[in-house]
């Protein structure tokens, strides 16, 4: 059978986040942040569980970098938890908690496995949050200090640094739906927390350069492809209007220093402060840019739909049905996603930081998960990207989503992304028939035709 060979050097890996594995809410010092706060209260999540627990990774990181190295992971994309470093958001830093993320490095240098953390995965400080949290524009500063504390500590080691996970997320299912922490629904606030996000992006890209800190920095976001529902202006322009709110709503700050014209046209008094000067930040060069992929949708206008009228649904490729979280399964809109990159941000240094699927696990007697499902979306998902390399896109790397079943926000612990099937009763980690497979693409560097 032909195999599609990676370009030598490419980085196979899987992320996490801490608020979905670490558990140990409040152990060793540690502050609450605002999952805890909104996964606390009645009715946020599913079956109302919490990431009090979720996978104990906190107290078992060593037998899971362990297992990283049985896969042949060759890099592991993290986050850190800011109030487990810094209780209060600012202020007294939490030896504990700092010296978690330091041996967690260590653990993975020891294997060979390179470090890529990510200091924002939305589990803010609950203190911050009471001090008016990302629509503050103290935050940008809040932010940064806690960056050089993470800095200081981990820079001679960590290699990729990313500030923010999906900003997109935090700003408007966070701030605008509600349907997230800290569950607030205002549209005014989540454009300022998009510029109020972007913004600490620029200025710790700039301390993180000033630092002279050995590895390189960029930007994760979750970018999704889009299709006009139909030929008809209306539906065009309200594919236009969703594409500029998902992606070029970040893109065009980053790689070109100014917001998207047609959407703050749209919005009008939603459109954030903007003070002299921040454009130029956020417009920091940055050494890669991190690509969350999930999801192509069709968008048509839709009159009784929201801010932007527009309305959406799931595009699966022929055949392929939806995961178990309602999401389409469409593995050219990966390509498209990258080569528009490619096409329109001048071709960065990429990475695919996050992909993968919830299925219906259903593992055997001893735990293991014969997931040719997940097999079968990875596959395809790789040659996606394999198509983009061939196009021309600078793609360095790939992340699965997830190394092991975690807590889901919202919906809580149903649905499974694991490579690695996760009890939690018992803790015990199985991997699954896909993370035995991903481990030969690994070790081939290539994925079969
Ligand atoms: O679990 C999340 C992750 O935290 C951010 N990106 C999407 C994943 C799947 O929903």
């Amino acid at each position: 059978m032909d195999t599609r060979q990676f370009p030598e050097g490419f980085l196979w890996g899987a992320a996490t986040s801490a608020y979905q594995i670490e558990g140990a809410w409040n152990d060793d010092g540690k502050g609450e942040s605002i999952w805890d706060r909104f996964a606390h209260r009645p009715y946020n999540i599913l079956n109302g569980d919490t990431g009090d627990m979720a996978c104990d990774h906190y107290h078992r990181m060593p037998q899971d970098v362990a297992l990283m190295k049985e896969l042949g992971l060759q890099t592991y994309r993290f986050s850190i938890s800011w109030p487990r470093v810094l209780p209060q958001g600012r202020g007294a830093i939490n030896g504990q908690g700092l010296d978690f993320y330091d041996r967690l490095v260590d653990n993975l240098l020891a294997d060979d496995i390179i470090p890529n953390a990510t200091l924002n995965h939305w589990d803010y400080p609950q203190a911050l949050q009471d001090a008016g949290g990302w629509s503050n524009r103290d935050s940008v500063d809040w932010f940064t200090d806690y960056a050089c504390v993470i800095f200081d500590r981990l820079g001679d080691r960590v290699a990729l640094w990313c500030p923010h996970n999906e900003p997109w997320v935090i700003a408007f299912v966070g701030y605008a739906w509600g349907s997230l922490a800290p569950g607030i629904c205002d549209y005014s606030q989540a454009y300022q927390t998009v510029h109020h996000l972007l913004l600490s992006h620029g200025k710790t890209v700039q301390l993180f350069r000033h630092g002279g800190y050995k590895g390189q920095i960029g930007a994760v976001l979750n970018l999704g492809h889009f299709i006009p529902a139909s030929e008809s202006e209306a539906d065009r322009d309200a594919c236009q209007r969703a594409y500029e709110e998902n992606v070029a709503l970040f893109l065009d700050p980053l790689f070109k220093g100014c917001y998207p014209e047609m959407l703050f046209d749209w919005i009008g008094s939603h459109a954030p402060r903007v003070e002299a000067g921040d454009m130029a930040l956020i417009n920091q060069p940055i050494d890669f840019l991190g690509v969350n992929y999930y999801h192509t949708n069709t968008v048509s206008y839709s009159l009784l739909d929201g801010l932007l009228k527009v309305d959406s649904a799931p595009v699966s490729a022929p055949g392929w049905g939806q995961t178990e979280m309602g999401w389409g399964i469409n593995p050219p809109g990966l390509t498209s996603v990258l080569l528009n990159i490619k096409d329109n941000y001048d071709n960065p240094t990429m990475y695919v930081t996050e992909n993968g699927c919830a299925l219906e696990d259903a593992p055997d007697e001893n735990g293991f998960v014969t997931d040719w499902g997940r097999v079968n979306f990875l596959r395809a998902h790789f040659r996606a990207a394999h198509d983009a390399l061939q196009a021309g896109a600078n793609l360095h790397g790939y992340y699965v989503w997830s190394l092991l079943d975690n807590f889901e926000w919202s919906m809580g612990y149903r649905p499974r992304f694991g490579l690695v099937n996760v009890d939690y009763e018992t803790g015990t980690r199985t991997p699954k028939q896909s993370a035995r497979w991903y481990s030969e693409v690994i070790a081939r560097n290539g994925v079969n035709e």
